[in-house]
């Protein structure tokens, strides 16, 4: 008690809600300011690991450049301007333009965020309903989307997402996930390091499948550095490999798979020895690699973004699923099983057959849609092509695709010409810049928490509350009451329902309620409530209309000869472009809005293009020499950096970085601004099946100055 200051220290907990790591932590404050962020060593869930970003959410609280006030644009730069008086405007410019050319002409577009949000998360749809456009985008069509429609096809609910068991498995294959780096997505997962160390240390095995010697495959029993896009034809092999070995096995779900015929008789042209050599994995090696997978005590694969953002994202989704069945290691523990989260995102999801609903088509270039919304590859050509159903007003909401979605540079040109564009964020950025009316949004630790989506994607099913730490700066107000009040402003009706209304109503009516589980109870309990590991639950997750799992949807199915047609390769796009851009995460920033904190820049480093010294030698490129990288849509100066863990004829830029536009308020960001990869990506470039961006595999050429 020698602190003297010691009676007025509080401590407040919390889980980090910057990625989707859901880490629990222990906050000491004082007089509104903090005093230290640490792992909260008794949280059920993440055990006491955080990681650098954690500590740097006291930064976005203090940032001096965070937006304070609603923000006007004039002829003479940013006016200040009143709540009321902000609401007004874009109500009657929105309804205006609604009114003159129809309701699709306003556009709105979701980040990443919003995801990590509670209020955010239960108050957008109601700003959907609102505006009533079809007119829907999110930074989904740039990440995650293959999971959802593969899980739509084969379980009738696109977030009815099956996680790998990490705690129990004996086997693990990562394919384009680096969990060491990103903690993990789509597999909430605190501590990924620790996780997989202990796998290794039961005796298990990590492989990991990635064009780069990454930190994770370091960390792994095996790698195995894999062409660009080439997962869905590895995939076919180990499943076609399982066939061939006589280990089909459906285990536990084997009274409930459908279409195992079909599925045999579609992929029987990819055995491993025809698709080796396109995947670059020795024919042996992947029958190896089936046959230690199928004969695991218990085993799981894991496809994440590297599968996923590449032209056969869909597919790998699929096969992802159809080798975690096949191999008998679904639903089962140390396998792929569903979470059961205490709101329950699944509650009162129809059952649908997807296989008789045709998607919606985009205008311009007739792309699929999902779930109400389109691909954002196409968003810059909605709101540049004339005709009826133009996109002339947009709404951001929590996202930055001038540096995050494919094809960026354009779609900075796009938004400089909407006729109105109001974007709710806490920074100006090389996106909201262009906005008409900028709304600030309070974040962090200025608002309350509770994950909605990410317990849903949990290895443990857990569950926690915590009011707002601090109060908003200057006119800041919560992302829900901003919805809140751009509904009413719209013209619709806006209710008194809270974050805590609606999540008190959801977990008193959800799974857990006969336990007690209520805000007051999640309030009495501020670590969090431990609810249990994973159980065997798919009979009652399905949401097909007879409860069963289509193995071989028709829509995927019918996808592969498009895959088989990969297989030729196209040498005139080899001979011009003859590298292959993949992405890479950096431990020290989230996408690109976390480069603004003190604690994140300054660890950050230059923004490299990393390259094989083979491939640079031949090139005539020196390490560290300023080069050229050049795409068919775009290009890019940044220094090349020599890294013998990449694989030859590959090449890694981080995502996230650019900050270097005129009109950014993020001023120690642009000090260090690094350069878009989304520069050099290609908005045609799409997963034909999905829609979703196929950042992996840009073909590029580099050019030394
Ligand atoms: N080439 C390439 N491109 C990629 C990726 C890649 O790996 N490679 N990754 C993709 C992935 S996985 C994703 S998720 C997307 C992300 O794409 P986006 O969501 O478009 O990008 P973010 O950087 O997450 O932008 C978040 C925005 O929200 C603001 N913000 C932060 N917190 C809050 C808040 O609490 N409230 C509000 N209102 N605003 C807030 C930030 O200032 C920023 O403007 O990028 C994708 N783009
Ligand atoms: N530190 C940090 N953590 C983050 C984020 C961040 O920006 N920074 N972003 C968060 C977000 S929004 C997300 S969605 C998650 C994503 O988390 P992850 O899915 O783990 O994504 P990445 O770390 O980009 O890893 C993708 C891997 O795929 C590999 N890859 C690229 N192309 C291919 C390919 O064709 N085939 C295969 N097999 N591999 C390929 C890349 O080399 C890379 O190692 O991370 C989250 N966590
Ligand atoms: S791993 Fe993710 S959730 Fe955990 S502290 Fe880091 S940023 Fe936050
Ligand atoms: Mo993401």
């Amino acid at each position: 008690m020698n602190d003297p200051g010691i009676g007025d220290t509080r401590t407040h907990y919390r889980n980090c809600n910057i990625c989707e790591a859901m880490c629990g932590l222990e906050i000491r404050h004082r007089d509104g300011a903090v005093l230290s962020i640490r792992p909260d060593r008794e949280d059920p869930f993440s055990r006491g690991h955080i990681c650098p970003k954690a500590v740097a959410l006291q930064d976005f609280h203090v940032d001096e450049d965070r937006i304070r006030t609603p923000l006007r644009r004039t002829a003479d730069g940013w006016q200040p301007i009143g709540w009321d008086e902000a609401f007004a405007e874009i109500g009657s410019r929105v309804r205006g333009i609604q009114q003159q050319h129809g309701v699709d002409s306003v556009g709105v577009y979701l980040g990443n965020p919003n995801a990590h949000n509670l209020g955010s998360a239960l108050f957008l749809p109601r700003l959907q309903k609102a505006l009533g456009s079809r007119n829907r985008y999110s930074s989904a069509s740039a990440d995650q989307l293959p999971h959802h429609v593969a899980a739509s096809q084969m379980f009738g609910a696109g977030l009815a997402i099956a996680v790998p068991d990490i705690d129990r498995t004996d086997f693990l294959l990562i394919i384009g996930g680096n969990p060491v780096v990103s903690n993990g997505s789509l597999m909430t997962a605190p501590g990924m390091p620790a996780r997989l160390k202990a796998i290794l240390a039961r005796g298990g095995r990590v492989v990991v499948v990635d064009p780069r010697r990454t930190e994770t495959a370091r960390l792994a029993s095996e790698h195995f550095a894999i062409r660009p896009e080439a997962d869905a034809l590895l995939l076919c092999a180990l499943v076609r490999s399982i066939i061939d070995d006589d280990a089909v096995d459906f285990g536990r779900v084997g009274g409930m798979v459908d279409g195992y015929e079909r599925l045999a008789e579609a992929i029987a042209g990819f055995t491993p020895e025809r698709v080796a050599d396109a995947v670059g994995i020795a024919a042996p090696d992947i029958r190896r690699l089936a046959r230690e997978f199928a004969a695991a005590p218990s085993a799981v694969c894991y496809s994440r973004m590297g599968a996923s953002t590449q032209s056969f994202g869909g597919l790998c989704q699929w096969l992802t699923l159809v080798l975690n069945i096949v191999s008998g290691n679904f639903d089962r523990r140390g396998g792929a099983m569903f979470p059961q989260p205490a709101l329950d995102l699944l509650a009162g999801a129809p059952r649908q057959d997807p296989a008789r609903r045709q998607p919606p088509r985009s205008r311009v270039r007739g792309l699929p849609g999902y779930s109400g919304e389109f691909p954002v590859a196409t968003l810059a050509d909605e709101i540049l092509t004339e005709g009826e159903g133009r996109i002339r007003a947009l709404f951001t909401i929590a996202g930055n695709p001038v540096l995050s979605a494919p094809g960026g540079d354009r779609l900075d040109q796009a938004f400089a010409g909407l006729d109105f564009m109001v974007s709710v964020d806490i920074y100006l950025n090389e996106t909201t810049r262009h906005a008409h009316i900028v709304l600030p949004a309070a974040t962090g630790l200025e608002i309350a928490q509770y994950d909605v989506y990410f317990n849903s994607f949990a290895v443990r099913n857990t569950a926690k509350y915590a009011p707002a730490l601090f109060a908003p700066r200057g006119e800041q107000r919560a992302d829900w009451q901003i919805l809140q009040g751009l509904i009413a402003c719209l013209g619709a009706a806006a209710d008194d329902a809270t974050p805590e209304s609606l999540l008190d109503a959801a977990l008193r009516s959800g799974p857990y309620a006969e336990q007690g589980l209520s805000l007051d109870m999640l309030r009495a309990h501020p670590h969090g409530i431990d609810l249990g590991p994973l159980r065997s639950c798919a009979a009652e997750r399905l949401r097909t209309p007879d409860g069963r799992i289509r193995l071989a949807p028709e829509l995927f199915v019918g996808d592969l000869p498009r895959l088989r047609a990969s297989l030729d390769g196209d040498a005139a796009t080899q001979r011009d472009y003859p590298l292959r851009l993949i992405g890479r995460r950096l431990i020290w920033n989230h996408n690109t809005w976390t480069q603004n904190a003190q604690r994140l820049l300054k660890a950050a480093g230059p923004i490299t293009v990393q390259l094989h010294p083979d491939d640079a030698r031949r090139l005539g490129i020196a390490d560290g020499q300023m080069v050229t990288v050049r795409s068919r849509s775009g290009s890019l100066r940044l220094p090349a950096e020599f890294d013998t863990d990449i694989a030859p004829g590959v090449v890694s830029i981080a995502q996230g970085w650019g900050h270097d536009r005129p009109g950014i308020g993020m001023r120690r960001a642009a000090t260090q601004p690094g350069a878009s990869i989304n520069s050099l990506t290609d908005p045609t470039r799409i997963d034909a099946l999905t829609g979703n961006a196929a950042f992996n595999g840009t073909p590029v050429t580099i050019v030394a100055d």
